[in-house]
């Protein structure tokens, strides 16, 4: 290491950095959002969209990601490594620029697309200052440069340290638990969610994972992918729709660039009730959609209306909305806007106006093209689109049907609800309780003031495989909606504003049948209530799986691990008898303890059930909930021990 002292450049830069860093380590959730698992991961998805911004500049085409034994990560790329010459202006070099100031990343390459990046697209500075460790490696020109950081605070100035053949960028850090409170460790799955993703966004690249630490694989195996999608959003669309059944042979591909916006869009129409759309502007997901969504919905309907009108394919009086030319459709919108507006609650919804008519004018041309050269495929589409017609008019009748009904009912409380005492939603919690048993000590074991218990009984609708008229016709399904005070307008739930509670706590033993129903739940919730997990109101309730006692002593365990633990523990304080017993479900625990465990806001553990990535939930349901029974009871097997949250 050189000796800091004999350089006092460096001192000066370091009063600088500290200036800038600090303020993202005092208040970090400013920066990457929280210091939960989703800003914990935000870290890798920094460090990447850097090697996305090369790649996307046309220089990189492969990023390898590991996750050490020790918690550590590091990010390799064969971009062109960062610049290390000093900045004429900054008066340093331009690695430690980027490295030790916020928002230094973009200052340099104004003509290259700087598009990518996370939802706050804070830069790699941040990743530094929240990192107990962080070093940097920069194969560039030849030669091969050498930086370290504490905290983001320099330990190991620039340094050259060899020549190189190669060129690229290699990252590694440490997140610093003092920032991470909660947790330090990296989910292999969530990070291997949002890199498929790129993958398929960005066909030009290949991205590794590879997880170094000990999985519990017997034969000492390793978790390791590659992902490399040649065929991009259409292989996207093809994998969203792996288990559900197309009525197309190939998902139909649009690539085109209108007003300097360059648009792909891959579509296909499957045998479900369920639209699925999934739309990106410069890699981030837009949850909430925005102008790209509005356009390319309407070059969909005016495209398939053109067609059917030409071939008289729309029969009789029936009015046919655009809602129904999109029934089980999947697809995918990918577009780069240079100067991306996002608006909406979660920042996740594009504004710029221009956006609109050019998606619209490329998805127009292009499709009402393809269904001109694939007549059979256009009659297949809009015969589903008139039976989608028929179900909604159907729908519309029952819904009404009801309406009248829970009118001359008084509109009603379902019955079995236990309602609480308070009127304000934002501190009212409603428990969804299977069974009746579990619902008879959660209803004495409550703080009635606050919490309401809904028992559900009998079997709620799949509403992955039903259109919404037979939804509405099922009393389980009824009854959460009036319960929540959400009315019956299935698919237009988003006006959230009498919302009756606003935490809605699944709560299902832990087993098999109550993984399946936790399922279900999610599943009405995801696809017809998306607003209500957008808004974060879902959550689950974990309840313990064991009950540890020796003589007077007692302690619960969530898991195997805990369970072994306290096992040892008690052993080792004394040689009473210990006696382990499993809870088959809820309905076994006396409402004392279920309340203590499991109800209590001030010791219970609620799992918020978040859209981190939608693609990986909407798999998730149709491996569920879908027809193919093999990859369900495989995901059953493999998750029913745990909850599973990253929906
Ligand atoms: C600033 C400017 C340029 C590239 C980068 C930063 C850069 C950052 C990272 C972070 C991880 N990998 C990276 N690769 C590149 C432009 C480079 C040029 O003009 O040559």
């Amino acid at each position: 290491m050189s000796n800091k002292t004999d350089k006092p450049e460096y001192k000066a830069s370091n009063i600088q950095v500290l200036e800038g860093l600090e303020a993202v380590r005092k208040r970090p959730s400013m920066y990457i959002g929280d210091t939960g698992t989703r800003g914990l991961h935000h870290l890798i998805n920094e460090v990447v969209d850097n090697s996305i911004d090369e790649a996307l500049a046309g220089y990189c085409d492969k990023i390898d990601i590991t996750i050490h034994e020790d918690g550590t990560i590091s990010i390799v790329d064969n971009g062109r490594g960062i610049p290390v010459d000093i900045h004429p202006k900054e008066g340093m070099s331009a690695v430690e620029l980027v490295l030790t100031k916020l928002h230094a990343g973009g200052k340099f390459d104004k003509d290259s697309y700087k598009v990518s990046g996370g939802l706050h697209g804070v830069g790699v500075s941040c990743v530094n200052a929240l990192a107990s460790h962080f070093s940097v490696e920069v194969h560039r020109d030849g030669d091969v440069y050498i930086m370290a950081f504490e905290k983001g605070v320099t330990t190991q100035p620039l340094e050259k340290v060899g020549t190189t053949d190669i060129t690229g960028t290699k990252i590694i850090f440490k997140p610093d638990p003092e920032i991470f409170t909660q947790t330090t460790e990296f989910k292999f799955e969530v990070i291997a969610d949002r890199m498929r993703e790129l993958a398929f966004l960005n066909p030009q690249i290949t991205i590794t994972i590879t997880d170094e630490r000990d999985n519990g694989e017997e034969n000492g195996e390793k978790l390791h992918v590659e992902y490399h999608y040649e065929g991009g959003v259409k292989d996207f669309v093809k994998f969203l729709d792996e288990n559900r059944d197309p009525i197309m042979p190939d998902p139909i591909y649009i690539g085109g660039e209108a007003e300097g916006v360059p648009v792909e869009v891959a579509l296909q129409y499957n045998q479900s009730y369920t639209e699925n759309v999934h739309s990106f502007v410069n890699n981030i997901n837009t949850h909430e959609g925005g102008t790209h969504i509005s356009g390319f919905r309407r070059a969909l309907t005016r495209a398939l209306r053109g067609f059917a009108d030409k071939n008289k394919l729309i029969k009789g009086k029936i009015n046919v909305t655009g809602e129904d030319f999109r029934e089980g459709l999947t697809t995918v919108v990918s577009i780069k806007v240079a100067e991306p507006q996002f608006e909406g609650q979660t920042k996740t919804k594009l504004g710029n106006s221009e956006v609109q008519s050019a998606v619209e004018g490329v998805v127009y041309e292009k499709l009402s093209e393809y269904f001109e050269q694939n007549p059979k495929v256009g009659k297949a589409v809009i015969d589903k689109v008139m039976k989608a017609a028929e179900a909604r008019e159907a729908a519309r009748k029952a819904r009404q049907l009801v309406q009248r009904k829970s009118a001359m009912a008084g509109g009603g409380l379902p019955g079995k609800l236990a309602d609480c005492s308070i009127n304000d939603p934002s501190h009212s919690e409603i428990y969804l309780v299977e069974g009746d048993s579990a619902g008879g000590s959660a209803k004495s074991g409550r703080n009635r003031s606050f919490q309401a218990i809904l028992p559900l009984r009998g079997k709620i609708l799949n509403v992955e495989k039903s259109h919404n008229n037979k939804i509405l016709e099922n009393n389980e399904i009824k009854a959460i909606l009036t319960a929540l005070g959400l009315g019956v307008d299935l698919d237009e739930n988003s006006d959230l504003s009498n919302l009756r509670y606003h935490k809605i706590i699944i709560m299902t033993d832990a087993d098999v049948d109550g993984s399946h129903i936790r399922t279900l739940l999610l599943t009405l919730f995801y696809r017809k209530m998306l607003p209500l997990i957008a808004g974060g109101h879902v959550y689950i309730a974990t309840p313990p799986l064991y009950k540890v006692t020796q003589g007077k002593k007692m302690e619960y365990a969530w898991d195997d691990d805990a369970r072994d633990q306290i096992l040892a523990r008690m052993k080792k304080e004394s040689t009473k008898k210990v006696d382990v017993s499993r809870y088959k479900g809820l309905g076994e625990m006396n409402p004392d303890q279920l309340w203590e465990t499991t109800m209590d806001p001030e010791t219970r553990t609620l799992q918020q059930v978040t859209i981190e990535s939608a693609a990986a939930a909407d798999r998730l349901f149709t491996v569920l909930m879908g027809d193919t029974v093999e990859p369900r009871r495989e995901f059953i097997e493999r998750n029913s021990k745990y909850a599973n949250l990253d929906i």
